[in-house]
């Protein structure tokens, strides 16, 4: 015991030194994040694929642009809309419009949430009927579903942080595989690329962004993509982490899988990554494409979205933002 006493004693102190420590730290605000609703969700996606498909050019394109920007107008403080004329690899000029939502626009502060809103105007990955256009109910309407409910949450209780929805158009018009078309580069995220070279605000700046694409599958999983893992690891871990704390960790995966050329390459790719970007987009080991498994057929449907994944997705992202 006399041998050990001095030992005790300094390891004592040595504890209160650190609390001390710990003391002099601000408190860490505990922020209220509100429980998104994925019913909410759920209809925004269906009331998407009820205009049909949203392929550029057609007038179920034109009428549900014009329902997401009224929709948008009525959550956000802003609405900034940025037409474009895009030609695709088939030499179509698509009339293209990014859709630029935003709460607290003033603040300095802020992040970016986005998906795409267009369709495939052809179903390359069916066995049949391939070159008629998909519903995209997880591809396209599943991200923007996402996005329309957090917008009303956030119309409801506002975020600390500025907050930026970009529905990208004309990002799923790209080339088949098997095309008859000479080949080109960059036929996707057309819309995304356009805002990458014209920014809607001159010298605009996000600390990071987070891109949804397909995250309304059944048993969806998410893993560490290849270019977010690049380009933005710092936001991922942050993200992720989020996720495993909200008991989320069976959908995020701490798994890197092979980069997928999506929008947030060229937000990343641009200004020397002046907004560094995840995806979170459903990696399927199983299905040959590793995509969701009725990617870019006719079976993408409304009746295969799952309310469970909208919520893990939805309220993860939410946590995000409000802690921010
Ligand atoms: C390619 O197919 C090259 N990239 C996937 C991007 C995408 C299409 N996401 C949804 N649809
Ligand atoms: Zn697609």
């Amino acid at each position: 015991m006399r041998k050990l006493f001095p030992i005790i004693l300094v390891c004592l102190l040595w504890s209160c030194g650190n609390e001390s420590k710990v003391k002099k730290q601000p408190p860490k605000k505990v922020v209220e994040v509100p429980a998104f609703n994925e019913d909410s969700a759920y209809d925004f996606i269906a009331k998407q694929v009820a205009f049909g498909p949203r392929v550029p050019n057609s007038k179920e394109h034109e009428a549900c642009g014009e329902y997401l920007i009224n929709t948008l107008n009525r959550f956000c403080d802003t609405v900034i809309i940025q037409e474009a004329a895009l030609t695709a690899f088939d030499g179509n000029v698509l009339d293209s419009k990014n859709i630029i939502a935003s709460f607290k626009p003033e603040r300095a502060k802020r992040v970016m949430l986005c998906a795409h809103w267009d369709t495939r105007p052809f179903a390359d990955q069916d066995e049949t009927n391939k070159n008629t256009p998909i519903e995209g109910a997880n591809d396209g309407g599943s991200g923007v579903g996402v996005l329309l409910e957090m917008a009303r949450q956030f119309s409801i209780q506002k975020p600390d942080v500025g907050v930026d929805i970009i529905l990208f158009d004309a990002e799923d018009y790209g080339q088949p595989n098997e095309s008859e078309y000479p080949r080109m580069e960059h036929s996707y995220c057309l819309g995304s690329q356009y805002w990458a070279q014209n920014l809607h605000k001159p010298n605009y700046f996000a600390k990071y962004g987070i891109l949804l694409d397909m995250v309304g599958g059944k048993d969806a999983v998410f893993t560490q993509e290849g270019y977010s893992v690049h380009y933005a690891p710092q936001v991922l871990k942050k993200v992720w982490n989020i996720a495993a704390n909200l008991g989320y960790g069976e959908q995020f995966l701490f798994q890197k899988t092979n980069p997928v050329t999506d929008d947030h390459l060229y937000i990343n790719g641009f200004a020397q990554g002046r907004v560094p970007t995840i995806d979170i987009i459903e990696h399927d080991a199983s299905s040959k494409s590793n995509f969701y498994k009725h990617w870019h057929t006719h079976d993408d449907k409304l009746e295969h979205i799952d309310k469970n994944t909208l919520k893990a997705v939805g309220q993860t992202v939410m946590h995000v933002v409000y802690n921010e």
